[in-house]
């Protein structure tokens, strides 16, 4: 898998070297490139952001140099730009007809232009990125991740290559706010490499975690020796040495602790994910 990350810090993508994420780059499993936004800014002063349309505080990252980098990245040539740009609209909709309209016209290009590639940007007001989307880009060869930094980027930046036949998506890790996209990123990037096959030194430990499956459920308490510790005993029955006893006790705390502090969860779960003992809890 190809990752590249865009960002007007680089630098801060240098952890990702460290550790399992080092060792599947030097395996060859996974490459890693971080690129300085500022690298496609024409202006003496590389600005990246100008003031909000509108008013309001903060400022707003420029259109144009998001579509400088990713036209760049993405193979594009200067002269096949995707869809030219449209007049602001007055609501989404409206924004996203124009920009269909502009595609259609120019017959840029057809669906799906970069077969496996999915362009992602963190943004605090989009829908939350969960295991399942981990799992789904993991399958991905290309992921291509820009950082906005401020208040935002143009809103005209996603508009334009999705009606150019991208995938581009936008996610929020979290229902709190962050400066920038740079952590969030990094989560992003965490959870999906290490789904890759191969990954992992065992892969089993990928199979029972949490929010995975059909039964989305939180793990149950872990323990190792000694048995008694600070005047706290580990249950029996994981000592008992009967499978199917460990297991059921296992599964019961698993839900007993998910309704606790995940009821939506629980909300989640199917008829036909609950076994018979289960419904009896
Ligand atoms: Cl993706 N970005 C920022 N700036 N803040 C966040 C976030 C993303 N997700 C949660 N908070």
């Amino acid at each position: 898998m190809d990752i590249d990350i865009v960002s007007v810090f680089p630098e801060y993508f240098d952890v990702l070297n460290l550790s399992l994420l080092g060792k599947a780059q030097e395996h060859g499993l996974l490459s890693i490139q971080a690129h300085d936004l500022r690298t496609w800014t024409h202006d003496v002063h590389h600005s990246v952001d100008d003031t909000p349309i509108g008013g309001g505080a903060g400022m707003v990252m420029k259109p144009e140099v998001w579509s400088q980098c990713l036209d760049a990245l993405l193979g594009i040539p200067d002269d096949v730009q995707t869809p030219k740009r449209v007049a602001p609209a007055d609501n989404d909709a409206e924004a996203a007809a124009a920009v269909s309209d502009a595609a259609s016209t120019q017959q840029c290009q057809t669906l799906d232009p970069a077969p496996g590639t999915t362009i992602i940007f963190p943004n605090p007001s989009a829908p939350l990125f969960t295991q399942q989307d981990a799992q789904e880009l993991s399958r991905q060869h290309r992921l291509i991740f820009g950082c906005g930094r401020y208040e935002g980027y143009d809103a005209r930046i996603p508009a334009h290559y999705a009606a150019a036949g991208y995938d581009f998506r936008e996610y929020s890790i979290g229902d709190y706010v962050l400066n920038g996209g740079e952590v969030a990123v990094s989560v992003m990037v965490e959870a999906i490499t290490r789904l890759l096959p191969g990954f992992m030194g065992n892969p089993d430990s990928i199979v029972e975690e949490s929010y995975t499956g059909s039964q989305a459920l939180l793990e149950y308490k872990q323990y190792t020796r000694p048995a008694e510790w600070r005047g706290q005993t580990v249950p029996d029955i994981l000592r008992s040495g009967d499978h199917a006893k460990v297991d059921r006790f296992r599964r019961d705390e698993a839900l007993v602790r998910t309704a606790n502090i995940r009821p939506d969860l629980i909300e989640q779960l199917r008829i036909a994910d609950l076994d018979k003992a289960d419904r009896k809890l």
